[in-house]
């Protein structure tokens, strides 16, 4: 039966699609496919039109809404029918039906009619589950085990619970969240496949649940639920000072299962006094250092129903039962993605057993041999070799990154940690004294399970891997939380570092979730004054604060999640923290000028080794920060702009303008020379404007001198390098800006990739020429900030961007710029409204360009030739095709299009 309906919709589509009807597929509700655990009054709804002509808009759209899929299809008992409405949007459509009730599923479909007033057929249909809506609806209690707890070493406590479910099994959903981290069963199974739950948020104020349908793991009669909890980002070490408990020393957990009955009744099984609890295989987890599990110590069983735990201790009712604090999660969760066998198994110089895995990557590996009981394997993990081709760790600091695993001795034995993680390429194997055999180790990726939107490729392989270490560090490090680093005693939510790599990172993959929840942490972390933390979530406390292109995360993230997404409620939902940024700096500013407090400043920016001429690369910590006051400032008024905040708008112009005013007035000369003359200092006085027209083109060339004076290469550090292309490229120096992305001896983006570095590194010399490292103490090799220059690969080399009054690809401009030695380059991103790509080669003399635009988009092509010199396209003249627009004039030459394929040729 399934496969006729099956036929029929392949059949159907086929059909549709030949006549040229247009379809409506790919539904979304808040940005992600059939959501569990959507705990928002008013969920935003979206959808993609497909077809296969050109120029396809959508003209009206009609939506419903119903609790039951059948109904759905009758168009009866709905909870919204939205009726036809007539406008062209597609993307984040407000629910607007009756109110929403907790733990339901909502059925949903959309049909569309397009520009010709089409009809379509009605979408497939998709669904999505609310939460808990109100701190009420939680009938569990926090719980903690009974026993007292080995404060040092800490073993995992194991939780367990029986009850008889007496009538059949209609459905039911469990709802779980741990101060900690968590790992349900039941009745043996595995709840989910999400790692590291409930993920790492500001836990005083925010801590998430996570809701599984669990329909299939229960039985009519005799049921168990086992949990076992590790301390995490809860209670784990944290940061560089050796210190633990950050958000409280006591694990706990909180577990709700509802279980609705096929007569219509409901019975919830909750955490609460009842539970019974003991300890297992899992001897201590810490997140930097690792994990032991002595396999003999399992209690096999343990989460099913027959299993004896008359031994066990009892539970404890925690005496924090807050529930007021939880929130639904809205990101993806982390997963298991990539998996990894040894390219190499060798023996070091200084005799260490050690495997490659050929790609540095976060995440642990799964080990499956035999061993004597008693007997262990233990795993280190380090991202690099040393000068010898030994086994390096001291960049780790503090973090021990060791899994060791105690066999109990009966066949192959199967391991892999719970809660924790490593970043490593490298496993050193110690104890173990059989044969390693490759199929014996697999090391899995674990990253928070973002849909990839975007590639980039080109002629030059250099490039190509320099996109690959891009987005390796971004899998890296996007656990749940964007870190600094996955490795050594770090992997914190650096705000510096987020920021400078947030555009890179929206092409690379879909990240608004991700975001979204992370900037909630932001706001939720800011000081009252405005302040915003160096670390979210903020573990350095209240002093750690206010440095300029850290703090201007809370500016720079939303404003681009809105050019990027169009999400009009999360700018207005994090305005308040935007504007509260701004007004801190604005208080630390009496002259409009902003020159006290403590500045990361131009953080890693290039200092030579022999610095014989005194020509370290410094940019004043004050310079840098009045230029981010005044970009802050801007993103605010961008901001209120597109809300309609008429008096921000007011008051804040004019501040902007003397935010300028002082700029010029205390660090630039009548002739336009900044008083530190660093690459960096221009950068940033040309990225945000801060020069008037007037001195804008010498500033550039200035630019352009500073680099040609260290033989072409850069000296920026974290706040210069993200914009350096960006300024050469708008300035006219386009030359220039490839010059500095193929260059390839230090510092560069090419040389790391040269010396066969698989991530980005932290550092422009992590590693020197010869093999040595630098400062042990500061010297990550998965960094993703350098990697920022993925943003102008995609914007520029490949040229795909959108327009800032019509965000989110509403309206795309396709603007290739080829330079250097390429010859070819082709970017493709997956939108809301579907995919665009932009691919181009030279070829005799011709630029040949294969465009594609998703349907209810337009686009501006820009053709990066003389004007005058006729653009084809798919053999025609472009001037003689209707749906093609030409604008030419001296300076270039632009084509206005819709949705479609296109294959444009012209003369170079
Ligand atoms: C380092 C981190 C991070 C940076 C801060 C200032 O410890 O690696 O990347 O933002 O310092």
């Amino acid at each position: 039966m399934q496969k006729l309906v099956l036929l029929c919709l392949i059949f159907f589509s086929f059909f549709a699609g030949a006549l040229g009807q247009t379809q409506v597929n790919s539904l979304l509700c808040e940005n992600r496919i059939n959501p569990t655990c959507v705990d928002i009054s008013q969920p935003l709804l979206s959808w993609q039109l497909s077809g296969n002509r050109r120029n396809i808009r959508q003209s009206a759209y009609e939506l419903r809404v119903s609790t039951s899929s059948k109904l759905l299809n009758q168009g009866k008992e709905l909870t919204w029918n939205s009726g036809k409405v007539t406008a062209d949007q597609s993307v984040h459509v407000v629910y607007g039906g009756s109110p929403l009730s907790s733990g339901k599923k909502y059925f949903w479909q959309v049909r569309i009619w397009d520009d010709k007033g089409q009809a379509s057929g009605w979408s497939p249909v998709a669904e999505w589950q609310m939460g808990l809506l109100q701190p009420g609806d939680w009938k569990a209690s926090w719980i903690e085990p009974g026993f007292i707890q080995d404060s040092i070493s800490r073993p995992s406590p194991l939780f367990r619970k029986t009850f008889q479910a007496g009538k059949k099994i209609q459905s039911a959903t469990a709802y779980i969240t741990a101060r900690g981290m968590y790992e349900a069963r039941i009745n043996g199974q595995r709840v989910g496949d999400a790692l590291l739950t409930p993920g790492w948020t500001s836990y005083r104020k925010r801590l998430q649940y996570q809701q599984y349908d669990v329909t299939n793991l229960l039985r009519q009669g005799a049921n168990a639920i086992g949990v076992t909890l590790g301390v995490g980002w809860y209670s784990g070490y944290l940061v560089w000072e050796n210190s633990k408990n950050h958000f409280g020393s006591r694990t706990g957990l909180l577990f709700q299962l509802n279980i609705q009955y096929t007569d219509g009744t409901e019975e919830v099984i909750t955490s609460d006094n009842s539970w019974r609890s003991s300890t297992g295989s899992i001897l201590n987890s810490e997140i930097y250092h690792g994990e032991t599990i002595d396999a003999r110590k399992e209690k096999e069983g343990w989460s099913d129903p027959g299993y004896d735990d008359h031994a066990w201790s009892g539970v404890q009712l925690s005496s924090d039962n807050n529930k007021s604090i939880l929130i639904a999660t809205i990101n993806e969760p982390v997963r298991k993605h990539e998996q990894f066998k040894p390219v190499r198994i060798f023996t070091t110089p200084a005799g260490e057993k050690v495997m490659d895995f050929g790609q540095n990557l976060v995440g642990w590996v799964q080990v499956q041999i035999k061993g004597r009981a008693g007997d262990s394997i233990v795993l280190q993990h380090a991202e690099v070799l040393d000068n010898k081709g030994n086994f390096y760790t001291e960049n780790l600091r503090r973090a021990q990154q060791k899994n060791t695993y105690i066999f109990k001795g009966n066949g192959t034995e199967l391991f892999e940690p719970h809660f924790t993680f490593q970043g490593f390429r490298y496993v050193k194997i110690t104890g173990f004294n059989g044969e390693l055999n490759p199929d014996n180790f697999t090391a899995f990726a674990l990253y928070s399970d973002m849909p990839a939107t975007g590639d980039f490729s080109c002629s030059n392989q250099l490039i190509n891997q320099l996109q690959h270490n891009i987005q390796w560090g971004q899998r890296g490090n996007f656990l749940d939380v964007p870190t600094d680093c996955p490795q050594r005693d770090e992997r914190l939510g650096w705000t510096g570092d987020a920021q400078a790599f947030f555009r890179t990172a929206a092409y690379n993959r879909q990240v608004n979730n991700f975001f979204a929840k992370w900037l909630k942490d932001v706001a939720a972390d800011q000081r009252s004054d405005g302040s915003v933390p160096f670390l979210v979530p903020n573990v350095l406390g209240d002093q750690s604060m206010g440095s300029a292109g850290w703090s201007d995360v809370a500016t720079i993230v939303p404003w681009n999640m809105y050019l990027a997404y169009a999400d009009k409620r999360l700018l207005e939902q994090q305005y308040p923290s935007m504007k509260a940024w701004v007004e801190y700096m604005h208080k630390q500013s009496p002259q409009d000028l902003w020159n006290t407090g403590f500045h990361f400043g131009d953080w890693l920016f290039y200092h030579p080794d022999d610095d014989l001429d005194g020509r370290a690369a410094i940019t004043d910590k004050y310079l840098i920060a009045q230029c981010f006051y005044a970009h802050s400032t801007q993103l605010l008024i961008n901001a209120a702009q597109v809300l309609g905040k008429t008096a921000d708008i007011a008051e804040y112009t004019p501040l902007l303008q003397r935010i300028k005013a002082a700029f010029l007035k205390e660090y630039v000369t009548p002739n336009g020379r900044l008083v530190s003359s660093s690459q960096t200092a221009y950068v940033l006085a040309l990225n945000f404007d801060m020069l008037p027209e007037s001195l804008r083109e010498q500033a550039a060339l200035r630019l352009v001198e500073n680099i040609k004076s260290y033989n072409n290469h850069l000296t920026t550090g974290f706040l210069g390098t993200p914009y350096l292309c960006h300024v050469l490229s708008r300035f006219g120096h386009l030359d220039m800006a490839y010059t500095l992305l193929l260059q390839d001896t230090y510092p560069s983006w090419l040389y790391p990739v040269k010396m066969g570095a698989t991530t980005i590194w932290e550092r422009w010399d992590g590693e020197k020429p010869d093999h040595t490292f630098e400062n042990a103490g500061m010297n990550s090799f998965n960094h993703y900030a350098y990697g920022a220059i993925g943003d102008w690969m995609y914007r520029v080399t490949a040229g795909i961007d959108t327009k800032e009054d019509a965000p989110g690809y509403r309206q795309i401009i396709i603007r290739p710029r080829p330079g250097g030695s390429l010859t070819q380059a082709t970017g493709t991103l997956q939108t809301y409204y579907g995919q665009i790509k932009s691919s181009w080669q030279l070829q005799n003399g011709q630029f040949v360009l294969d465009v594609e635009i998703p349907a209810n988009t337009t686009a501006t092509v820009y053709m990066p030739v003389k004007s005058g010199n006729a653009i084809m396209e798919s053999g025609k003249a472009v001037s003689e095709q209707k749906d093609i627009r030409l604008v030419s004039s001296d300076k270039e030459q632009s084509l206005e299009i819709g949705s479609g394929k296109y294959h444009f040729t012209a003369a170079q």
